[in-house]
């Protein structure tokens, strides 16, 4: 059984033209003037681009006392709603817990999954075990090992802990990952605003100012120059971690930067909004930042400085969130997004002008696909790629509403915006997805996309050890130690 998209145009990152696409089973076969398949799917007025990747997702994940709420299955039918075809989710051992058991454990909740995904390897505790794991992860086709510069006490890696993490994954070709916030800072200032009576939801933004995680990204950057290795940025939020990652790339490192489209739309004075329940249901790490920074992050995504957008989609019911009330550092960490990152950032992007539409998909797509080794399989329209297409009517419109969401959570944060451009028609590995607007996912689809290493990054970066290669100096005569 083949499908043949026609009619349409085909937006890629770094092309605009008009051909059709043929689909026989999971994969693109032919793309040309005038092809026939046995279904035809018409793309007349629309654009076909690859299926978005989100590559920055917590489903159904263990964190501050709870569970994030939207599952594999919950999150990927949201995912493909808005036209994301593949999610990289965080695989998040316990402190002390192998890594080979946490993979296995993401498996079981995977396999409800409606659309493809990989996973990322949280390095949340630093031992023998988990340095002896690391090859074994990668040889499952894991090869990105995230992080956490904040949350003290809980998934907080110190700086010895980083970069000898670090160091590993430049001998086995992983690529590290940081959400980089100076957690010691953090969580010195929630109890200083604490003890000074500030307790509710807008003091978590005073608890963590972009000085926190400009100072994290810096650090990040140096450490990851010092092991030889690429380093990913995720949720970059603000100028001074901007600054940083953009720094860092002009000097020749591998450094990549990727904010979320939320910091992209929505800023701090959310958290000042005099319902306690809309300003925590707003509450994520990093938090929203002032216009300044949003224009920067815009700047970046244009100039390439930042080169991925996703949406750290880790959400919370209302009733979650309240576990916070009298002490705003109770209150869970994170916000949906992934059935709105495509509409929202297509209607504030390319509907401004902001980005133009090959941009669009270099960010949403091809960027990623490419930095987590997994191109052109995935984030591209070639002969041979996967069959994750989505055919987008860019003068359909929506208001995003809670109401109609696919995502289990009682309330969106984009509640009211009014997008303009919308999947008409979502292929995930050639199946039918969304239909003429109509979500019909089917759980179980969805299957795991393993990665291969990333060798030939890491050698190139590693001329830096030699400069400070250890010499041991023959010394002629040498005093006695001691008084
Ligand atoms: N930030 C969030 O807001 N939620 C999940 C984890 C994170 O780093
Ligand atoms: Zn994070
Ligand atoms: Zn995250
Ligand atoms: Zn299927």
């Amino acid at each position: 059984m083949s499908n043949v998209i026609k009619n349409g145009t085909i937006v890629t990152a770094d092309r605009t033209y008009k051909a059709d696409v043929l689909i026989e089973g999971d994969k693109i076969a032919a793309i040309g003037a005038n092809l026939s398949g046995d279904q035809v799917i018409d793309a007349t007025g629309c654009f076909v681009m690859p299926g978005g990747i989100d590559p920055h997702t917590h489903l159904e994940m263990p964190f501050m006392g709870t569970y994030s709420s939207d599952d594999f299955e919950s999150g990927t039918r949201a995912a493909l709603s808005g036209g994301t075809t593949m999610v990289v989710d965080f695989c998040l051992p316990s402190p002390g817990q192998s890594l080979l058991e946490a993979i296995d454990m993401w498996s079981n909740k995977s396999t409800r999954a409606c659309c493809d995904y990989s996973y990322h390897m949280a390095i949340t505790w630093w031992g023998e075990q988990v340095f002896d794991e690391m090859p074994k992860v990668v040889e499952k086709g894991i090869t990105s090992f995230k992080h956490f510069m904040a949350y003290k006490g809980a998934l907080m890696v110190n700086d010895d802990e980083m970069l000898a993490s670090f160091q590993r994954c430049a001998e086995i070709g992983g690529l590290p990952l940081v959400h980089a916030e100076n957690g010691d800072v953090v969580a010195s200032l929630q109890q200083k605003l604490l003890a000074e009576g500030n307790n509710g939801p807008e003091a978590h933004a005073y608890s963590r100012p972009p000085e926190v995680e400009g100072e994290a990204t810096n650090r990040a950057i140096m450490i990851a120059d010092m092991a030889g290795v690429p380093l990913y940025v995720v949720h970059t939020s603000c100028e001074q971690s901007h600054e940083a990652i953009r720094r860092a790339r002009q000097k020749g490192m591998r450094v990549y930067g990727e904010p979320l489209v939320q910091h992209l739309v929505l800023d701090e004075t959310e958290y000042a909004n005099p319902d306690w329940d809309h300003a925590a249901r707003r509450v994520m790490s990093p938090p929203f930042r002032n216009k300044q920074h949003q224009d920067s992050l815009w700047a970046g995504l244009s100039a390439g400085s930042l080169q991925v957008v996703a949406t750290d989609h880790c959400a919370f019911t209302t009733e979650q969130k309240r576990f916070g009330v009298g002490d705003f550092t109770r209150i869970p960490n994170g916000t949906g997004g992934l059935e709105d990152r495509l509409p929202v950032l297509w209607t504030y992007g390319v509907g401004t002008g902001r980005l133009t539409m090959n941009e669009f998909v270099a960010v949403t797509s091809t960027n990623i696909a490419k930095i987590l080794n997994m191109y052109p399989k995935k984030g591209a329209v070639v002969e041979g790629a996967d069959a994750d297409l989505i055919v987008w009517d860019p003068e359909a419109t929506k208001t995003i509403s809670a109401g109609s969401q696919q995502s289990a959570i009682d309330y969106n944060v984009f509640e009211g915006i009014t997008v303009k451009g919308l999947p008409k028609y979502v292929l995930t590995r050639g199946e039918i997805a969304v239909d003429n607007g109509t979500v019909q996912a089917k759980p179980g689809h969805g299957q795991f996309v393993g990665r291969e290493p990333f060798m030939a990054v890491s050698k190139a970066l590693s001329t830096w050890k030699e400069l400070v290669a250890p010499r041991k100096v023959e010394r002629s005569g040498i005093p006695a130690s001691g008084v």
